[in-house]
């Protein structure tokens, strides 16, 4: 089985997340790696609380919600204004050098490329803006009011491309996002952050790790088999 198009995740693989730490240090003195995996840590809970609730609101909110919801854990005094204007530095991430490599490489050998987000349509937008043209798809999770890894984000990739999940590919750094992609169907490639991150079981088939040098080759060849749920 081959490959037709491959979507990206955004938010700690495109952009990495590691300048959050000296921002949130500056509203932290000496505790900002701590209070930046916490928000992070929160902002995803939230994401997961409200699809399953039925209780949307977008990226943007969540993630101005739990970096309030963090800097009163860790007692921390902020006003609105400073925990907005600090929210929008997910907006402002730089991208990932080795990332765009990835990206080029498949594009110059045919394949369609898009990023598959949790990220607001706004912020997605102002993202793919900095990203200079590059993606022939940009999916924010808006178009379902639904959050990863709900299948129906998963399938919007099926509906952009009209190609079959085992035919989509997938890479992303967050191991619940290639255990969500994986359970949908499409052609996973995990970033492994480290090489002690694990995932406790979920019934996800499991994702292939691959280093970005490694992912276009991964996903230029074609799959052994097609692993059955
Ligand atoms: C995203 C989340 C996983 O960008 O950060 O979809």
């Amino acid at each position: 089985v081959r490959v037709q198009a491959v979507f990206f995740d955004l938010f700690g693989t495109l952009l990495p997340l590691d300048p959050l730490d000296e921002l949130c240090d500056r509203l932290a003195p000496g505790r900002g790696a701590d209070v930046a995996i916490r928000w992070r840590t929160r902002q995803i809970e939230a994401t997961w609380l409200r699809t399953i609730m039925d209780r949307w609101e977008d990226f943007d909110v969540v993630t101005i919600d739990a970096l309030r919801s963090t800097l009163d854990e860790f007692d921390i005094r902020a006003d609105d204004a400073t925990v907005a204007a600090a929210a929008r530095a997910f907006a402002q991430l730089p991208v990932n050098p080795a990332a765009t490599a990835a990206v080029d490489q498949l594009r110059a050998a045919g394949m369609s490329v898009g990023i598959l987000t949790n990220a607001s349509r706004t912020t997605l937008d102002s993202v793919v803006d900095r990203l200079g043209g590059r993606f022939d798809h940009a999916l924010s999770v808006d178009a379902v009011r639904r959050f990863k890894p709900d299948p129906a984000v998963y399938r919007l990739a099926v509906d952009a491309t009209g190609a079959p999940p085992e035919q989509i590919g997938f890479v992303t750094a967050n191991g619940w996002d290639a255990a969500g992609a994986a359970t949908f169907g499409l052609r996973v490639e995990w970033l492994r952050p480290t090489a002690r991150t694990v995932m406790p079981s979920v019934g996800a088939p499991a994702a292939p790790t691959a280093s970005w040098s490694e992912v276009p080759n991964a996903l230029l060849s074609p799959a052994a088999s097609t692993s059955p749920l």
